[in-house]
């Protein structure tokens, strides 16, 4: 039997079987994060409202403070659950930072492109591990929108065929690949069901961790602001559990990709951990940012 849901509806359900994703519109309120965005733009050192002065087009920030989001947005956090098959096989806590990936215009002297395999960038996420059919590193993508995210505005572009291609990949390699070893031209040229994510500042999109997907332009002159807050699992996938019940949507997608019931798969390399390049590019911006929030906060009269 099924386990029921805390939040999905079967239809939500069936959908990310199908297609890997499912909304949750409103997730919270996204007048919480105004200082965290005021930051933000001092962080960039950027006017906001000035685009000219908007040099570089994406930046993603570290995060330097953080919310619980069981607390701070209860459906997302319900939903994440029913996907990764319940509360208990999550990691806690599941915190929220203001590391955003800021779309500041990407490609925005170019007309813009639908989604294909022919724009660049497609890409799986978890750059700090070695990645195993069953990694328990990130148990779902998430998108976190904290300004709205509009029609040829940035929204990130999703390969909603791609959880059975990446599956496929990852099942002949049980020595497990390395973020930079996927070989994402091959994978998406398998790929046919393309959708450009859009939705308003509050909604959260919670993606099957397979999903190839990548940056798009942002031919609007409008800024966006997401984040894609990792989410662990305490143990390994398990493709072979006994009740097929206790399969999580996530595991049962997985399973369909490759066309089988049940799998037993075990790792044939130590799983590993890997300091990106995000991380010390982050490192790099530190000092100059401390100095424009301290230098903002020197001037504010009463700060
Ligand atoms: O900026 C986006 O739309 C997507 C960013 C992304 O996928 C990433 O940073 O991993
Ligand atoms: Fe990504």
């Amino acid at each position: 039997m099924p386990r029921a849901y805390a939040q999905l509806t079967e239809e939500q359900a069936g959908h990310f079987l199908e297609r890997g994703f499912v909304t949750v519109p409103g997730a919270f309120d996204p007048a919480a994060a105004r200082p965290w965005i005021a930051d933000a733009w001092l962080r960039f050192g950027y006017d906001r409202d000035d685009p000219e002065s908007w040099m570089q087009k994406r930046i993603h920030l570290a995060a330097r403070s953080r919310v619980d989001a069981r607390a701070f947005a209860p459906a997302a956090w319900r939903c994440a659950a029913d996907l990764a098959g319940g509360q208990e096989r999550l990691r806690l806590p599941w915190q929220w930072g203001d590391s955003f990936i800021a779309n500041l215009g990407v490609g925005g002297d170019r007309p813009w492109q639908p989604p294909s395999p022919d724009v660049g960038g497609w890409h799986k996420d978890g750059d700090f591990f070695r990645h195993f059919l069953d990694s328990p590193e990130q148990a779902l993508l998430t998108f976190v929108l904290w300004t709205d995210m509009r029609h040829k505005g940035g929204g990130t572009f999703v390969a909603a065929d791609s959880v059975p291609v990446v599956a496929r990949f990852l099942a002949e390699h049980p020595e497990g690949v390395l973020p930079g070893e996927f070989p994402y031209a091959t994978m998406i040229g398998q790929c046919r069901d393309f959708v450009e994510m859009t939705g308003k500042a509050g909604d959260v999109v919670l993606l099957h961790p397979f999903t190839l997907h990548a940056t798009s332009q942002n031919v609007l002159g409008v800024a966006r602001l997401i984040t894609n807050p990792a989410l662990a699992l305490r143990e390994p996938m398990n493709f072979s559990r006994p009740d097929a019940g206790d399969f999580s949507l996530v595991e049962r997608a997985i399973l369909r990709g490759l066309g089988v019931d049940r799998l037993g798969f075990v790792p044939a390399a130590p799983r590993e951990a890997i300091v990106p390049e995000r991380v010390r590019r982050q490192q790099a911006r530190a000092a100059a940012e401390d100095a424009r929030l301290a230098a903002a906060r020197s001037h504010r009269p009463f700060g």
